[in-house]
């Protein structure tokens, strides 16, 4: 027998390749010396030089991983999996930074986009010079985006012209690019538009005073007769495949991410536990504080290996995209879940930021919502069961 390690229960390591273990250090190491170190000032603030980090990860290769060429690393799905686990150990509004910008812009726009819409756009997203941001959800309609209001009609001139909102837009009061999902009039498909910074009619405000994620900007795209080039439309992807296919690989990222958010609450909490003593022992000397620990500990193995399972999947075109809902939703019920009991552990500190607990519980009530919400996911489980649809 080997000696157990509660930092990696089911030995995950043991089933890394060297480059993913070499990534997923390198990761580590940069976001506990250069993001830990802001992250409560920034959450405070609901501000934060978001730009300076996409750069900082840019350089680092941790932007569309995935993809091949124009200046990405072209990694496994398991070491974008291991990137956003190291990311959001630290903090869920940073992983979404970074994952919107990979899977939900550089994705679609690597699988969807035009020679000249890659290499305009993908070389300065990969180094974080550009931000990016997409925008699916609307006022009225986000667990449906089927039925979104915001419309392209063809001008006489060639280009589209878009009218409508969307809201709770990760980036969108920074980005540079924005995809935006909308129907179009001339046949009432839902295409893919990259608008752009600078388009008249076209405006980002951001959505302040969160209680969650205040380490990420969020905000609204606007858009009121904004005209865009008819090179900037994806040419060949119509319907909702386009954007479900750009969230099969940011929840898969997700799954990854809150169990590192999960695994960043127990090391705070296990070292709490043992430093902090009531009726003349430790906390971490009680039963009932082990069981808490015990528990948390088990889901992050069990979370992770599904994840790393789903993972390979991918990786050897086994995927099934069900699979994806399965480990985004649970991931993110039990770190939700695990996270919180974890909190009573600091007893009356939790209420203090400083003792980081509870901004951790608060981000992760959005990761469960976002990306399609627990129980959404159960119903497209339920209905890949049952052969029976029940949304509406
Ligand atoms: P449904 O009839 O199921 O499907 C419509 C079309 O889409 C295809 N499709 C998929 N394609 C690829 N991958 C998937 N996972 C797919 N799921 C469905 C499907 O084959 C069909 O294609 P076709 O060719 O037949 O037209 O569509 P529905 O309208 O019944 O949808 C049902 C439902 C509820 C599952 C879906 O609407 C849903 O997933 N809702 C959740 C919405 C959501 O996830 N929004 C996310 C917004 S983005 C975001 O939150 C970013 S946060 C980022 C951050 O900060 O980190
Ligand atoms: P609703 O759809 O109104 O749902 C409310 C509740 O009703 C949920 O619990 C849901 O599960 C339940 N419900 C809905 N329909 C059913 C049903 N048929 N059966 C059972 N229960 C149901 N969107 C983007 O497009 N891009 C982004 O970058 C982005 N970033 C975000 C960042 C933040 C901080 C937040 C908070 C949200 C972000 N979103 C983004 C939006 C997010 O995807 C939506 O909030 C999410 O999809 C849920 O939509 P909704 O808020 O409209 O809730």
């Amino acid at each position: 027998f080997t000696k157990y390690n509660w930092e990696d229960p089911l030995d995950l390591d043991h089933f890394l390749t060297d480059e993913e273990r070499e990534i997923s250090n390198l990761a580590r190491d940069y976001c506990q010396t250069r993001l830990q170190p802001r992250v409560l000032e920034q959450s405070r603030q609901e501000s934060g030089d978001h730009k300076e980090i996409l750069m900082e990860m840019g350089e680092l290769g941790f932007l569309g991983p995935t993809i091949e060429g124009y200046g990405c690393a072209g990694v496994s799905s398991i070491a974008y999996g291991l990137i956003n686990r190291e990311i959001e150990r630290v903090d869920s509004g940073y992983r979404s930074t970074s994952s919107v910008q990979s899977s939900l812009v550089m994705h679609p726009i690597n699988t969807f986009g035009t020679q000249e819409q890659k290499d305009k756009f993908l070389p300065k997203l990969a180094k974080g010079e550009i931000v990016g941001a997409f925008g699916l959800t609307e006022p009225n309609h986000g667990s449906d985006p089927a039925s979104m209001e915001t419309t392209a009609k063809e001008n006489s001139d060639g280009t589209y012209e878009l009218n409508g909102s969307k809201t709770w837009i990760t980036n969108s009061p920074i980005a540079d690019v924005i995809v935006v999902w909308a129907k179009c009039q001339w046949d009432g498909k839902i295409r893919g538009f990259l608008v752009e910074r600078g388009m008249s009619g076209l405006e980002t405000p951001q959505i302040k005073n969160k209680i969650a994620l205040r380490a990420s900007v969020t905000g609204m795209v606007l858009m009121d007769g904004v005209k865009v080039p008819k090179e900037n439309m994806f040419p060949d992807v119509t319907g909702l495949k386009g954007p479900f296919s750009c969230l099969n690989n940011a929840r898969f990222g997700i799954a990854w991410g809150t169990m590192g958010a999960l695994e960043g609450a127990l090391d705070i909490a296990r070292t709490y536990a043992l430093e902090r003593k009531q009726f003349n022992k430790s906390l971490a000397e009680f039963q009932l504080v082990q069981k808490k620990l015990a528990q948390v500990n088990t889901e992050i193995a069990l979370g992770l290996s599904a994840a790393w399972m789903v993972g390979k999947a991918k990786q050897d075109g086994r995927l099934a995209t069900e699979m994806v809902s399965l480990i985004k939703r649970n991931n993110c019920d039990k770190a939700l879940q695990g996270a919180r009991l974890l909190m009573e552990i600091f007893g009356g500190n939790a209420a203090a930021d400083e003792y980081h607990i509870g901004r951790i519980v608060n981000n992760l009530f959005v990761v469960q919502t976002y990306e399609g919400q627990s129980d959404i996911h159960a119903l497209i489980l339920g209905r890949a069961i049952t052969g029976h649809q029940a949304f509406y």
